[in-house]
């Protein structure tokens, strides 16, 4: 492609030039159409969208391997082996490349020119021209047919040097690389956070079997714990979804070794299933994914794995008489314990719901029931003993869920019985509209006396919970119910449980965790989290929670007493106060804090942060979650210990 005849050097403009840079302006001026947000989750939804592309070279069979890189001035770059993005002229856009059609015209993609993909992932499929439309500057390099090719573009999509040929492609390499620096005018802050780019490349890698996807963050100063020599972070799973399981249930004890799988490949759809039973008492471990893309919402495709596994297990049970001709089992019992992965890919696929994230394509369902049906039974007839123990997990979860039902409803009566309802150690606000609510659930009766006083009695409640509550990992749903603590946070919250729990109910818009920012506090948030994770997951998944945080450092300036969040505000008051002596004290609890400190300090919405949970990839949160309150107790003491500070699923 020569420049001279390009249409920007000849002085004439064509009218679809003019389109193309109408599109990317409609995308800058209301970029949350497009990728969400233009917070933390829209910024990191660009990079998804870039190797989403490369993703979709893999799945056509022409990449193998993807490399992403966040340099040190906080770009991000996407490495493929893929075929490369054609670069010559396109058919309908006169003196542009194809190269550039994909880069500047909307929804272009890889699904121009009939040689597209069969199915193609993309979160919101909106393609890579987004990412040029809010990004401050954007470098492509195309190898492809022997040569090296460059472009690059600038302010949201403005060529700035059209493409051109920039010596051979090494060794005759094919591929595609994009490097994009954010746009700091359209997001709220252009820092990627690597373990959130990690989660979504290691699902993507389980997604992809065989898929090798490397990450390395040259940011950092010190290497990453899982790094190799060179700062790569690498994913490749040869046995795909079956080692997803695995990973989910590798901190759960597992009810039979092998992980069962089977896949059926249709003309136009396909759907894979991979599950192991654990002796744990989940029954969401079902997790669901749709041309990549986690359908957290479930769907058709989830619809039709439970009908057919509850009437297989059925059918099974009955037919070597584990069952009696009076009992059957309803799909809780069949699912306590139960991970499974199913992942489904089509042509056209349908994400519905407010948050898109459930799959509505009626095919699905029938496939995959059918699948189920047929395959599933075939496995329990090769796998006698494994069937067995299913069965017999499935019987002892339908005798726990009766007697859950007995307790839930001497919660319920007592609930009714004590007037207002609510459990005595609570300390309630008087506001009576929950949107202004707020719960501080503390650690310790002396930190619940603190607070009390350091409260705003309007819209700030306080419940004081003593120890540890009961590990609900752990325990079943009867027995959890039994424990003081759980009963109390039940209450407060007003909204239920389990199965029962009714977003619409809850008191408080924020539950707000406040605890010691010591090993110990870690753990006790840690089981709220777990807690509020399994059994009001819409708690979390609605942002609800939050967790208060509590300074780490004072010391003295003149008389007064000066508080400091962390270590970074600590660095940041030497520099300020060069002068001052080093004589920080370490905040060992909330208790050393006077009420009026810890008003100041922590609670008062004008003076804290807080930090709101969320919950992105769920199958991963999942493995976390059991990590840390699992039965293997070495893995969750490392765990504690080098993410105590880090907590995974914090989206921050
Ligand atoms: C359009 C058509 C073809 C490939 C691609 C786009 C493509 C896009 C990206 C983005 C990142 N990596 C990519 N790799 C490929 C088909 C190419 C052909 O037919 O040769």
């Amino acid at each position: 492609m020569s420049d001279a005849e390009s249409p920007e050097n000849s002085g004439s403009y064509s009218a679809e030039n003019i389109t193309v840079l109408e599109g990317l302006e409609a995308v800058r001026k209301r970029p949350g159409m497009y990728i969400g947000s233009t917070g933390p989750q829209g910024l990191h939804h660009l990079v998804y969208e870039v190797v989403d592309n490369s993703v979709d070279e893999a799945m056509a069979g022409h990449c193998s391997a993807i490399e992403v890189i966040i340099h040190s001035d906080g770009s991000a770059e996407v490495r493929d082996d893929g075929r490369g993005i054609p670069t010559g002229e396109h058919p309908q856009y006169e003196g542009m490349s194809a190269a550039e059609v994909v880069m500047t015209v909307l929804h272009a993609g890889g699904k121009f020119g009939g040689g597209g993909y069969k199915v193609s992932g993309g979160l919101h499929g909106v393609g890579i021209s987004v990412v040029n439309a809010l990004s401050e500057k954007v470098e492509v390099e195309i190898d492809r047919e022997g040569s090296r090719h460059f472009m690059d573009f600038k302010d949201g999509g403005n060529v700035s040097t059209k493409l051109e040929v920039r010596g051979d492609a090494p060794d005759g390499r094919t591929g595609t690389t994009v490097r994009f620096w954010p746009d700091g005018t359209i997001f709220e802050e252009t820092d990627f956070r690597a373990q959130t780019l990690l989660d979504r490349f290691q699902m993507m890698a389980f997604l992809n079997r065989g898929l090798k996807i490397r990450f390395r963050d040259d940011r950092r100063e010190d290497p990453h714990e899982d790094a190799n020599e060179d700062g790569w972070i690498e994913f490749h799973y040869e046995g795909g979804i079956i080692d997803f399981v695995r990973h989910v249930n590798q901190s759960k004890e597992a009810l039979f070794a092998k992980v069962g799988y089977y896949e059926v490949i249709e003309e136009e759809q396909e759907v894979e299933i991979a599950f192991q039973w654990n002796t744990g008492f989940n029954s969401d471990g079902l997790h669901s994914f749709a041309n990549g893309i986690t359908t957290g919402g479930g769907g058709m495709h989830e619809t039709g794995f439970r009908t057919a596994l509850t009437r297989t297990l059925n059918a099974y049970g009955h037919a070597k008489n584990f069952l009696k001709d009076s009992e059957s089992l309803t799909g809780d019992d069949a699912r306590e314990g139960l991970t499974a992965i199913i992942s489904v890919r089509l042509q056209d696929p349908q994400f519905e719901g407010q948050t898109k994230d459930k799959l509505g394509n009626v095919s699905v369902r029938s496939m995959v029931e059918k699948a189920t049906n047929e395959k599933l039974a075939e496995w329990l007839e090769e796998n006698p003993a494994e069937g067995k123990a299913i069965i017999n997990k499935a019987i002892a979860a339908q005798r726990a869920r009766e007697a859950a039902r007995a307790a839930r409803d001497t919660i319920r009566n007592k609930t009714a019985l004590d007037g207002a309802g609510m459990p005595e150690k609570l300390k309630d606000c008087s506001s009576k509209d929950p949107r202004e609510r707020e719960l501080f659930i503390v650690e310790g009766d002396s930190a619940g006396g603190s607070a009390i006083q350091a409260r705003d009695p309007k819209t700030m409640a306080i419940l004081p919970i003593r120890g540890k509550i009961l590990n609900v990992e752990r325990a079943r749903l009867d027995k959890m119910l039994k424990n003081n603590e759980v009963q109390t946070l039940i209450q407060a919250i007003g909204a239920g449980i389990g199965d029962e729990f009714d977003i619409n109910e809850i008191r408080y818009h924020k539950i707000i965790l406040l605890a010691d920012a010591d090993v110990d506090g870690s753990h006790i948030r840690t089981l709220l989290l777990t807690f509020f994770f399994r059994q009001m997951r819409e708690l979390v998944e609605n942002q609800h929670v939050y967790i208060a945080q509590p300074p780490l450092y004072s010391t003295t300036v003149g008389k007064s007493k000066k508080y400091l969040k962390d270590d970074r505000e600590k660095d940041d008051f030497l520099e300020q106060h060069p002068n001052h002596k080093k004589d920080f004290q370490r905040l060992k609890g909330l208790g050393e804090m006077q009420w009026q400190e810890l008003a100041e300090t922590t609670m008062n919405p004008g003076d804290r942060t807080l930090l709101q949970v969320s919950v992105e990839q769920a199958a991963i949160a999942d493995e976390v979650f059991s990590t840390l309150m699992g039965e293997d107790v070495a893995r969750r003491k490392h765990f504690i210990q080098t993410n105590a500070k880090d907590v995974r699923f914090l989206d921050i």
